[in-house]
């Protein structure tokens, strides 16, 4: 367990850290110096058989907020030290609104210089820590009174501290690891040091890891956890990693650098968050302020980007997208504080929700209702409720790296969640079943359209597809979703295109074969007097009943048009051949034509030109006039010059 300290300057914190672990944390001559600490203290104290805790010391000065800051990153349980002369101070009240801000639930209050007051004024500072906590996770904690001047109520805090460690439930031991950096140096012939909380999972010597957000490979050579030599380091534990790799020095790693997992490190200068402001805010935050962020042991420049409707008051919670000076290494559910420029002040807090937001676009109501869904503390619900709304698919891959799920964990949260995964490249969207569902009657609908209109054509090219579905998504994605749907049969594709299974009126093998042959006779130069169905197969050597049911199924499919009884054309040469009969007809003066006029055109026998022209009456493109034919005017009037009707 990690205990942390806090409380206004003065009021007794490392006097006490002292009493309670002999291990005086103010090192720096400055801090003998001036009496006040500056940076962050570190002592541990072996309580019960195994655990040891673990203490960080912080300085109450005003001016070191930041560095109190950096060490209040990572701790479990807080110390919160009230001398009982001063009673509550104005960073009494920061740092219990900090530590508010950071989730830290569990604590002590240690009212320390007892032996200076009366017991009169011991209860009155009680009562004034009860009205400051109030409202706060920390309202019931308990309060010790102490004085490591004479000793008074150290052994009962040791021991309180010793039952709150027993109890630890550690935090997220599960995930893949994290270390916040609060300190970098390096030791003669040991080399670079890191120090830190362990934020998730476990580091064990030999591991490779990548500090972050800078990038530099190391290979974990020792490690301390808790000040002693472990092979292991878990969450919940202060360890020391001794790092090798190219150029991780103590002059390239600095606090704030967050040593992961090598799957984890991809930073971002951009997260969409909820934040509170403080009650004790003059105003209400306003749109593109200006602020200091501190997540982890970091510390960076930041505008606040308010993504609802107005400004978030005093007391009252809102969301934003925090847009960074420089890139972090963060994760969803991660704590931060915002401070004002001047850093004299704390405005709020919160918690990290998405870490690859949009730039544009970020305040619509979509992706504020996404942002609902993804600010559910448990990654499954998050996800489920992801999946019931737009954008419709999640990177399975991204959402489990910046929530730092661990595999098992990730396999869980999959299996928890009813959903599709899509392959997509190296990685994979999930999409929800109904979602899937909705894209295959979607699809299915637009298709069915297309055949009617176009029995002709295969079919849709996904792109053409993508734009008649209603279910919008990018174009990788739905083209997974529709190798998905060809995979469950519920759509079929064929060379490129998209159809319903049940369109083609599928020509067996041998009947493929058979058209292949067919084909070419009804194509190219003789395509105005193909052949009749008898003739080919008296060519090919097929039996004419074989030919004759080919072609019709392809009639059927309008692959080709039975233009006289036997005789079959391709589609395209009968909207050919109508292009020539009205072109034909408008070059004569009265537009009546006859029959070797048609017949010249094409350099056609007689008999297949009458053939095709009767055909034409038929469909009503022409009218017979005696030996003479024009075009019908009303056919005339249709856009276009389809022959179908
Ligand atoms: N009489 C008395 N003096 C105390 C007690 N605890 C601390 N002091 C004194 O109060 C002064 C401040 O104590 P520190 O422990 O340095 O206070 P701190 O909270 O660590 O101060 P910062 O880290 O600068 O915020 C020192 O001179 C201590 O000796 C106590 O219980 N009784
Ligand atoms: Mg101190």
């Amino acid at each position: 367990m990690i205990v942390g300290t806090a409380g206004h300057v003065d009021h007794g914190k490392t006097a006490l850290v002292r009493a309670l672990t002999g291990v005086d944390t103010d090192r720096l001559r400055e801090e003998k110096e001036r009496g006040i600490s500056i940076d962050l203290g570190f002592a541990y104290l072996p309580v019960g058989d195994r655990s040891i805790l673990g203490f960080v010391d912080v300085p109450g000065h005003e001016r070191f907020i930041r560095n109190m800051l950096a060490g209040a990153t990572g701790i479990d349980f807080v110390l919160l030290v009230v001398a009982a002369d001063d009673g509550v101070m104005p960073q009494t009240r920061e740092h219990v609104a900090i530590l508010d801000l950071l989730g830290v639930e569990r604590g002590l209050v240690a009212l320390t210089k007892v032996d200076l007051v009366s017991t009169e004024r011991r209860a009155a500072a009680e009562r004034e820590v009860r009205r400051a906590l109030r409202g706060t996770k920390l309202a019931a904690a308990a309060v010790v009174a102490v004085s490591p001047v004479t000793g008074e109520g150290v052994e009962a805090l040791r021991a309180a501290l010793a039952a709150a460690a027993g109890i630890a439930r550690p935090r997220a031991v599960h995930g893949r690891f994290r270390l916040a950096v609060d300190r970098c140096f390096s030791l003669p012939g040991t080399g670079t040091i890191v120090t830190g909380p362990v934020l998730s999972g476990a580091v064990a010597v030999g591991d490779v890891v990548v500090v972050s957000p800078i990038g530099l490979r190391a290979r974990v050579r020792s490690i301390h956890s808790q000040n002693r030599p472990a092979e292991r380091g878990v969450a919940g534990e202060r360890c020391a990693l001794n790092l090798v790799g190219d150029g991780v020095t103590r002059h390239a790693v600095a606090r704030g650098a967050v040593a992961v997992d090598p799957l984890l490190h991809a930073p971002t200068e951009r997260v969409d968050a909820r934040m509170r402001v403080l009650a004790s805010e003059a105003k209400a935050l306003a749109h593109w302020t200006p602020v200091r962020l501190h997540h982890a042991a970091a510390e960076v420049a930041a505008r606040v980007a308010v993504l609802d409707e107005r400004p978030i008051e005093p007391g009252a919670s809102g969301r934003v997208q925090l847009v960074l000076d420089k890139p972090i290494a963060a994760a969803v559910g991660d704590r931060f504080i915002v401070r004002d420029t001047t850093g004299t002040r704390t405005v709020g807090g919160g918690r990290f929700v998405d870490l690859r937001p949009p730039q544009r676009r970020r305040r619509t109501i979509e992706r504020l209702a996404l942002l609902d869904a993804l600010e559910r503390e448990d990654a499954s619900e998050a996800l489920r409720a992801a999946l019931d709304r737009w954008p419709h698919y999640v990177d399975v891959e991204a959402f489990a790296r910046d929530r730092a799920l661990d595999e098992r964990e990730t396999q869980q949260l999959l299996d928890s969640v009813p959903n599709v995964r899509l392959p997509l490249g190296d990685t994979a969207v999930a999409v929800s079943q109904d979602t899937l569902r909705r894209l295959g009657a979607a699809s299915r609908a637009a298709l069915e359209a297309v055949h009617r209109a176009h029995p002709e054509l295969p079919g849709l090219a996904p792109a053409q597809l993508r734009a008649a579905v209603d279910v919008r998504l990018p174009e990788r994605v739905f083209a997974a979703a529709m190798r998905a749907l060809v995979e469950s049969g519920v759509l079929s594709s064929d060379g490129g295109s998209l159809r319903l299974p049940e369109h083609r009126l599928a020509l067996d093998e041998r009947d493929r074969r058979a058209w292949l042959r067919i084909a070419p006779l009804l194509s190219g130069g003789a395509r105005f007097r193909p052949p009749r169905a008898t003739e080919i197969a008296a060519e090919l050597r097929l039996p004419a009943a074989e030919v004759r049911r080919v072609l019709k199924a392809l009639a059927r499919q309008r692959v080709v048009i039975e233009v006289a009884l036997d005789r079959f054309f391709e589609r395209a040469t009968v909207d050919e051949l109508e292009g020539i009969v009205i072109c034909v007809a408008r070059a004569q003066d009265n537009g009546r034509f006859a029959v070797w006029q048609f017949r010249d055109r094409l350099d056609n026998g007689r008999k297949i030109a009458i053939e095709i022209l009767e055909y034409f009456d038929g469909r009503g493109l022409t009218l017979r006039d005696g030996d003479l034919r024009r075009l019908n005017p009303r056919r005339l009037d249709l856009p276009g010059t389809g022959t179908e009707s």
